[in-house]
């Protein structure tokens, strides 16, 4: 037969799995990431999720599914993903990511939450007020924007396009020059799709931070206080840290963490990029508006915060349930709980952190579950 004989039993859990950015099976990844994000609009969490995870399982195959009795024994794979499986098996398409690809909620979702600094909850509530383009919304005027949501606008075409390798490249001299010039021996890590070694991304991600506990605050509002002054500060929102021990790690998945963090808009010069700038036809400008979140957490976090920003969300989403499942251990951002032993675990690195949960160290090139 075709089936290809699995080497090892594939995990239910993304920690435990090695995934690279070479997706085998990227058309039917494509269609379970339509109908996860189709649940997510309409708030039925527990079925995103299902298909969140049985992406997450294909992308880890060394190979490509070609026949449904290769995906017998793999985890999170439940009737209804395999129907879409068999039916793009068949046809080369799933009818039903087809529906939902025209229909019209969905279609203003997704367009409505591409916008910076619009959540689902946001988009929701215009779709209902019977908002259906951009130019409804920036003509209806009893809507409030958000700065972060006029910024988002008004830069739209540049931060809705891939940021390229090159231009991460280029903006972390960039970055990477403006913390020198502060201090000399400050932490500057990449982290996000682009540590995981992504081709493109929607933004570039990093950690800032000082060998000496507590300057790390003072050192990204001193970064910041440069970009401005270089006038290539389109966009800065600040939040200031509001890290508490006494209340980590939490129970919860959060969606954000207490270090002190930015999300910018910078303005990126074309001479500075290795190649060009990713443009579209005919645009003729010198520069590209990209967004970068800089994020400062103390020296003594660090490792969990490189973890937690590295991604992928998949990962990053069982590595916690991992945690707390297996091992009776709480993880965030933050910190690593040991419920049984009621003790923090201390971590300097990335590997102390996966031997403390007893797994095999994952690179951050094979996090891209
Ligand atoms: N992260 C998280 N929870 C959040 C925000 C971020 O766990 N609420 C983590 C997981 C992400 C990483 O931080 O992988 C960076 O977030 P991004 O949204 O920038 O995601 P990526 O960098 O992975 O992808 P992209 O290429 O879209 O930027
Ligand atoms: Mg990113």
């Amino acid at each position: 037969g075709s089936t290809p004989t699995p080497v090892a039993t594939v995990s239910q859990y993304a920690c435990k799995r090695r995934t690279t950015t070479q997706n085998n099976n990227k058309i039917f990844t494509d269609a379970f990431e339509v109908l996860a994000e189709s649940y997510e609009f309409n708030e039925i969490e527990g079925r995103c999720l299902a298909f969140r995870r049985a992406a997450s399982v294909l992308k880890s195959l060394p190979w490509a599914v070609q026949r449904l009795e290769a995906t017998q024994d793999l985890p999170c794979l439940g009737g209804h993903t395999k129907a879409v499986i068999q039916e793009i098996l068949q046809y080369g398409r799933s009818f039903e990511v087809e529906k939902i690809l025209s229909n019209e909620r969905y279609q203003t979702l997704k367009l409505f939450t591409s916008v910076f600094g619009v959540g689902v909850k946001t988009a929701e509530k215009w779709y209902r007020r019977g908002l259906r383009s951009f130019r409804d919304i920036l003509a209806e005027p009893s809507i409030h924007l958000t700065r972060m949501q006029q910024f988002g606008f008004l830069h739209y075409g540049d931060i809705s396009r891939a940021v390229s390798e090159a231009e991460a490249r280029a903006l972390g001299n960039i970055i990477d020059e403006a913390v020198r010039a502060i201090t000399p021996d400050a932490v500057l890590a990449l982290t996000g799709g682009f540590r995981r070694g992504k081709e493109f991304g929607h933004d570039v991600d990093y950690l800032l931070t000082t060998p000496e506990l507590g300057k790390e605050e003072a050192l990204l509002l001193s970064v910041i206080d440069r970009l401005k002054h270089q006038s290539i500060l389109l966009y800065c929102d600040y939040q200031a840290s509001t890290l508490d021990m006494d209340q980590l790690p939490c129970r919860r998945f959060e969606a954000m963490d207490h270090f002190a963090k930015c999300f910018l808009i910078l303005r990126l010069e074309a001479g500075q990029v290795e190649g060009d700038l990713q443009r579209v036809e005919g645009d003729s400008r010198s520069w590209r508006a990209v967004r970068v979140d800089l994020v400062s957490p103390p020296i003594d976090h660090y490792a969990f915060a490189l973890l937690g920003w590295s991604g992928s969300r998949q990962f990053e989403r069982d590595l916690r349930r991992f945690a707390r499942l297996e091992r009776k251990m709480l993880l965030d951002n933050h910190a690593l709980y040991d419920l049984t032993k009621k003790e923090f675990l201390e971590a300097k690195t990335e590997k102390d952190i996966f031997a403390h949960l007893g797994l095999e160290y994952i690179e951050p090139w094979q996090r891209n579950a």
